[in-house]
C-alpha cells in the first residue's frame, strides 16, 4: 500500500484535530435538536437546561459550521499533503497551528457557554459579544493560516523535485481551498481587529453596522466554499475509485477548483440583497456572478455522474439507468462511497435552492424565512457534513491503527441522515416559502399560543415536520457518535501512525497546461474581480452609515421593550401636502 508513516508529533496533532471537534459536535448537535423543539413550541420555556434560545443557536452554528469545518479542513489538508506529496509536516507550524486553533476555540466556547456571546455565527453588530469571543475566533482562523503557510514550502520543494509531474489533484484542490480561505478571512480579520474587538473592549463607541456586515459577507460567502471544497476533493479523488471506477476527467477537476478561486469571493452581497444601503447595480453584479459560481458545481455534477456511470458499467450494468443500482450502496467496507453519494444526492436539492436565493426577486420572498436554514442544511448539513463524518472516521482509523467498530451502523448513518434531513428541510422550506415562517425567533413559535390565525396553525404543521426530521437526524448523529467513540476506545489492531487515502485513477488523464501548474493567474484574476465587485458595496457601506449604531447586548431588554409604543395617530395627508 501507499501508506505514509508519520512522526509522533504529527500523529498527536492529527488525532486532536479529529477527536476534539467531534467531541464538541455532541454539544452542537444537542443544540440543533433544541432549536427544532423551541421553534415548534414543544419546549415553551425560553431557556432549557440553562441554555437560552440565542445562546443555543450560537453554539449550534459556531460549533457545527465554524469549528468542525475548520478543524476538519486543516486535518484533511494535512493528510492530503503528507499522503500525496510523501512529505512530513513541519513540526513548528503544525504545533503552532493546533495550539492557536485550540486556544481560540476554547476562548470562544467559554464566552458562548457563559452566555456572553449569544450573537450567532454571523456575529452581526450591533449585537455585542465578550471580547474573548472575537479574539478566540481570530486566533482559530490564524491557526488555520499557519497550517496553510506550513504546506507552501512542502509543495514548492515537491515541485522542484518533480518538475514534470502534475500536481496531485487533491493537492491542487486543497491549496486552492486555502488560497480562497486566506483571502476571504482577511476581511473578517479587519472586521474583528479594527471594529468589533475595540468596540467590545470599550475603546470605540458605536459601530458601522453596514460596513461590518459587508466585511462579514466578504468572508461569509467564500466560507461556504471553504466548507464545500474538501467534500469536492473527496468526490473527485476518492469517490469514483470507491465505486469501482475512475474519474472521468482530471482536467475538469482542476478547472473546477480554479474557478472557485475566482468566483467564490466576489459574490457576498447576495446575502445583503434586502439591505437598502447598497445600490441595486452592485447587487445585480453580485447576482450575475452568483449564477456563475454554480458553473463549477454543474461541471462537478456531470463529471462525477459520468465517473459513477463508468463504475456501474464496469460492474456489468447494461441499460440507461442500470448503472445506478450496480454501485456499492450497501457495502460496509466501502462506507466512504455511501457518505459521498448520499451527500451528492442531497446537494442536488441544496444547490437548486441556492439558485432560487441568487435571484433578487425570489430572494425578497425567501430572505430571513425558514427557507434559508432549509437551504443551508441541504448544503453544509448535507454534502459537507457527511463528507466530514465519513473522512474523519476513515482517517482516524488509519492514524490510530484501529478497526472501525459497528460497521453496519456506520454504513447506515448517511441513509438515516438523508431521510431526516429531507423531512427537516421540507418543513423549514415549506414554512418559509408558503407561510412566511421566520428564520429566527427568540420566543420559539410560542406566539402560536397568542392568537389562532391561519398562519400560526400552518406554522404548527411545518415546525412539527421539522421536529420529526430533526429527531431522525439526531438519531443518525447518535449512531455516528457511538461508532466513533467505540472505535476511539477500542484496541489498536493495525500498524498505527500512518496516513493513507483511497486513490482514484483518471479515465481521461489530460496533459497539464500552464494555467493549472500554478495559482498566480487565478489569484490575479480573483483580485481584479473582487476589486470591481466590492469597491461599490464597501463605499456604499461607508457613505450610507448615517450614524454609528448604539450597542445591543443580547439578553438585555431591547430599545422597543424600554419604550412606550407611540399610539398617536399620524396624519399622512399632511406629508402629502
Ligand atoms: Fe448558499 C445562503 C446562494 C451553495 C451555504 N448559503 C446561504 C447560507 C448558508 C449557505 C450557510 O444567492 C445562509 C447564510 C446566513 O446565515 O444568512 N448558495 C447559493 C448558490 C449556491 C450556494 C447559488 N450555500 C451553498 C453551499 C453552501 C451554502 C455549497 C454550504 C456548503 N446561498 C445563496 C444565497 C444565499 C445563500 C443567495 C442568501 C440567502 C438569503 O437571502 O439570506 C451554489 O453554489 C449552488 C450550486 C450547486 C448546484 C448543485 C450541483 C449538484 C451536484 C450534485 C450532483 C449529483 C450527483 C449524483 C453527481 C447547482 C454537484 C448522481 C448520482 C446518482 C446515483 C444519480
Amino acid at each position: 500500500m501507499n501508506a505514509v508513516k508519520i512522526n509522533k508529533s504529527t500523529k498527536i496533532v492529527l488525532l486532536i484535530e479529529l477527536i476534539f471537534p467531534i467531541a464538541l459536535l455532541t454539544l452542537g448537535i444537542y443544540n440543533g435538536l433544541l432549536q427544532t423543539l423551541y421553534r415548534s413550541g414543544v419546549i415553551k420555556s425560553n431557556s432549557f437546561l440553562g441554555i437560552e434560545y440565542y445562546q443555543g443557536l450560537t453554539l449550534h452554528g459556531v460549533i457545527n459550521a465554524i469549528v468542525l469545518t475548520t478543524f476538519f479542513a486543516v486535518a484533511f489538508g494535512n493528510v492530503i499533503m503528507v499522503f500525496h506529496l510523501k512529505k512530513q509536516l513541519n513540526k513548528f507550524t503544525n504545533i503552532l497551528s493546533i495550539s492557536l486553533m485550540l486556544i481560540g476555540t476554547l476562548m470562544a466556547a467559554l464566552a458562548m457557554l457563559s452566555g456572553k456571546a449569544s450573537v450567532l455565527y454571523t456575529f452581526y453588530a450591533p449585537l455585542m459579544a465578550h471580547p474573548a469571543f472575537y479574539l478566540g475566533l481570530a486566533l482559530a482562523v490564524v491557526g488555520s493560516w499557519v497550517a496553510f503557510f506550513g504546506w507552501i514550502p512542502l509543495y514548492l520543494s515537491w515541485r522542484k523535485e518533480n518538475p514534470d509531474k502534475k500536481t496531485p489533484l487533491a493537492v491542487w484542490g486543497n491549496l486552492a481551498n486555502f488560497t480562497i480561505w486566506f483571502f476571504a478571512s482577511l476581511s473578517v480579520a479587519v472586521e474583528i481587529l479594527f471594529f468589533l474587538l475595540p468596540w467590545s473592549l470599550g475603546w470605540i463607541e458605536g459601530i458601522n453596522v453596514e460596513l461590518t456586515r459587508t466585511l462579514f459577507w466578504f468572508f461569509g460567502h467564500p466560507l461556504v466554499y471553504f466548507w464545500l471544497l474538501p467534500a469536492y476533493i473527496m468526490y473527485y479523488t476518492i469517490l469514483p475509485g470507491e465505486a469501482g471506477g475512475k474519474l472521468y476527467s482530471d482536467k475538469a477537476g482542476r478547472i473546477v477548483f480554479a474557478l472557485f478561486i475566482i468566483l467564490s469571493i466576489p459574490i457576498g452581497t447576495h446575502h445583503q440583497f434586502m439591505e437598502p444601503a447598497i445600490e441595486q447595480g452592485y447587487k445585480l453584479f453580485h447576482s450575475i456572478l452568483t449564477f456563475g459560481v454554480a458553473i463549477p458545481s454543474l461541471l462537478t455534477a456531470f463529471t462525477i455522474a459520468a465517473s459513477l456511470e463508468y463504475a456501474g458499467r464496469k460492474r456489468g450494468a447494461k441499460g440507461l439507468f442500470d448503472w445506478m443500482w450496480k454501485l456499492p450502496w450497501f457495502n460496509a467496507d466501502k462506507f466512504l462511497f455511501a457518505y459521498g453519494i448520499v451527500g451528492l444526492l442531497i446537494f442536488i436539492r441544496g444547490g437548486a435552492g441556492g439558485l432560487v436565493n441568487a435571484s433578487y426577486s425570489l430572494n425578497a420572498t425567501v430572505h430571513n424565512t425558514g427557507w434559508i436554514p432549509g437551504h443551508f442544511h441541504l448544503t453544509v448539513g448535507g454534502p459537507v457534513f457527511l463528507a466530514i463524518l465519513g473522512l474523519v472516521i476513515y482517517m482516524y482509523s488509519k492514524i490510530a491503527g484501529k478497526e472501525i467498530q459497528w460497521k453496519s451502523a456506520n454504513l447506515m448513518v448517511p441513509y438515516f441522515w438523508f431521510v431526516g434531513l429531507m423531512i427537516f428541510s421540507t418543513g423549514l422550506k415549506m414554512g418559509g416559502l408558503e407561510f412566511g415562517e421566520p428564520r429566527r425567533t427568540n420566543m420559539g413559535m410560542s406566539y402560536l399560543d397568542t392568537g389562532g390565525s391561519n398562519f400560526e396553525a400552518f406554522w404548527l404543521f411545518t415546525t412539527l415536520t421539522t421536529v420529526m426530521g430533526g429527531i431522525i437526524m439526531t438519531i443518525a448523529a447518535l449512531m455516528y457518535f457511538g461508532v466513533f467513540f467505540k472505535t476511539v476506545f477500542s484496541k489498536k489492531v493495525y500498524e498505527d501512525s500512518i496516513v493513507e487515502l483511497p486513490v482514484t485513477e483518471a479515465y481521461h488523464d489530460e496533459e497539464n497546461i500552464g494555467a493549472f501548474r500554478n495559482y498566480t493567474p487565478w489569484v490575479i484574476a480573483a483580485v481584479i474581480i473582487i476589486a470591481i465587485s466590492y469597491y461599490g458595496p464597501i463605499s456604499n457601506a461607508i457613505e450610507n452609515n448615517v450614524k454609528a449604531s448604539p450597542t445591543y447586548l443580547p439578553g438585555t431588554p431591547t430599545p422597543l421593550e424600554h419604550s412606550t409604543v407611540n399610539t398617536e395617530t399620524i396624519d399622512l395627508t399632511q406629508d402629502a401636502q
